[in-house]
């Protein structure tokens, strides 16, 4: 029983820190929410969830190294998930310095002040599939070569292997997750799936504009951000710190998950024509539905990621429950409601 844990989550205003919360919440643990100080806090998600009373939130900013040292200090916290970053890959090619102190530097300022003052607390680091980038091998496991594609993927590999070093280093109860697209209801809108899903529960309720997308043959293994937060806290869990693949093992483009989207509301795509001249039209009406905006490629492209999570549901027990037909359903659902 894990009664009176205390529990720094940052990334307390995005999807995985809200389903996090209310997953360690309802183990009995007292939950400090780290965010950036903003003027106009995000907290859909915690509401949404019905937590938003009892998650202390706490200003914090991994690129401020004596904030992070107060927080971690004064709450002197038994697990930190550390689950803030600027997420978004397409912004890092836009943004690459900041990316790269945030989601690299960030994480070895926390893991020295772990180091240097509360060398018991556990950490556990939001690593990526976005690692494997270009993919060496397919399924991609946790021993996969790197190849990482973006400025994003970058500085993601780097906090990766200070997690690995200072595990080695000095002790430190050190896992990272690498969790391939885990998808959901509280997913940020500027992301692909939530993105369609969104555009379709609109169009349904009849606004009649196209979906404008970028890659539609890009491919991705797709879970439900709720199963995954349990991966997180199972890994925390476990006797040592260690790394894990959290995947569902199938691979899906982004015009099967448009093709999904639409079966929601039962409009059937048609598609024709090839790469920029791709369209999709509706099966029954011959309305244009789907046009491809260039505007959304990306300087390069992570093409296909494939997972095997055998070493979590071996170690941890872990296995995703929700297929992508019953995701694209929850998704579509809600921001009918979300959008009525
Ligand atoms: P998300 O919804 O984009 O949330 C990111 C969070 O990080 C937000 O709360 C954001 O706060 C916060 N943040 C950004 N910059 C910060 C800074 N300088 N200081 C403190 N907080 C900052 O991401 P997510 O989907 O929940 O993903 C959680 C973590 O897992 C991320 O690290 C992501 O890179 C990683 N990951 C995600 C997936 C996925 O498929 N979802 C897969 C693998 C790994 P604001 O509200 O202030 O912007
Ligand atoms: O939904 P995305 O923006 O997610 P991406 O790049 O896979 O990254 C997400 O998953 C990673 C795990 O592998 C996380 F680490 C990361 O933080 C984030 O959560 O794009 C998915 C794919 C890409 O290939 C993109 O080029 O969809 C393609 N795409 C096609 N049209 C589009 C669009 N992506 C976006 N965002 N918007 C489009 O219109």
């Amino acid at each position: 029983m894990s009664q009176n844990k205390k529990a720094l989550v940052t990334g307390i205003t995005g999807q995985d820190g809200a389903w996090l919360s209310k997953l360690l919440i309802d183990k009995g643990y007292e939950v400090y929410g780290a965010s950036r100080r903003n003027s106009n806090r995000n907290m859909y998600g915690l509401k949404y969830l019905g937590i938003e009373d009892k998650v202390k939130i706490v200003d914090f900013d991994l690129l401020d190294y004596s904030n992070i040292h107060d927080v971690i200090t004064s709450i002197q916290p038994d697990e930190i998930y550390n689950l803030a970053a600027q997420s978004f890959v397409a912004a890092s090619f836009k943004q690459p310095i900041s990316t790269s102190m945030i989601d690299g530097i960030g994480v070895a300022y926390i893991l020295d002040i772990v180091k240097t003052f509360l060398p018991k607390t556990k950490i556990y680091q939001a690593s990526t599939s976005e690692l494997y980038g270009k993919v060496q091998e397919t399924p991609q496991t946790e021993k996969t070569p790197l190849y990482p594609r973006s400025p994003y993927g970058v500085a993601k590999q780097y906090a990766h292997w200070m997690m690995i070093n200072y595990r080695e280093s000095y002790d430190i109860f050190a896992t990272c997750g690498i969790l391939f697209n885990h998808e959901s209801e509280l997913r940020g809108k500027e992301f692909v799936t939530r993105k369609i899903t969104d555009h379709v529960a609109k169009y349904s309720l009849g606004n009649k504009a196209e979906l404008r997308i970028g890659n539609l043959d890009s491919s991705r293994d797709w879970g439900y951000a709720k199963d995954y937060v349990e991966g997180m806290y199972m890994m925390m869990q476990h006797e040592t710190p260690d790394t894990f693949v959290l995947a569902t093992g199938e691979t899906h483009s982004i015009r099967d998950f448009t093709n999904y989207s639409f079966n929601a509301i039962n409009v059937e795509v048609r598609w024709e024509g090839k790469g920029v001249e791709e369209k999709g039209y509706d099966s029954k009406t011959g309305e244009l539905l789907v046009v491809v905006d260039p505007s959304y490629f990306r300087p390069a492209e992570v093409d296909i990621l494939t997972g095997d999570a055998s070493k979590a549901k071996k170690v941890l027990g872990w296995e995703p429950k929700t297929k992508l037909d019953q995701l694209v359903k929850i998704m579509v659902e809600h921001d009918i409601k979300l959008n009525s």
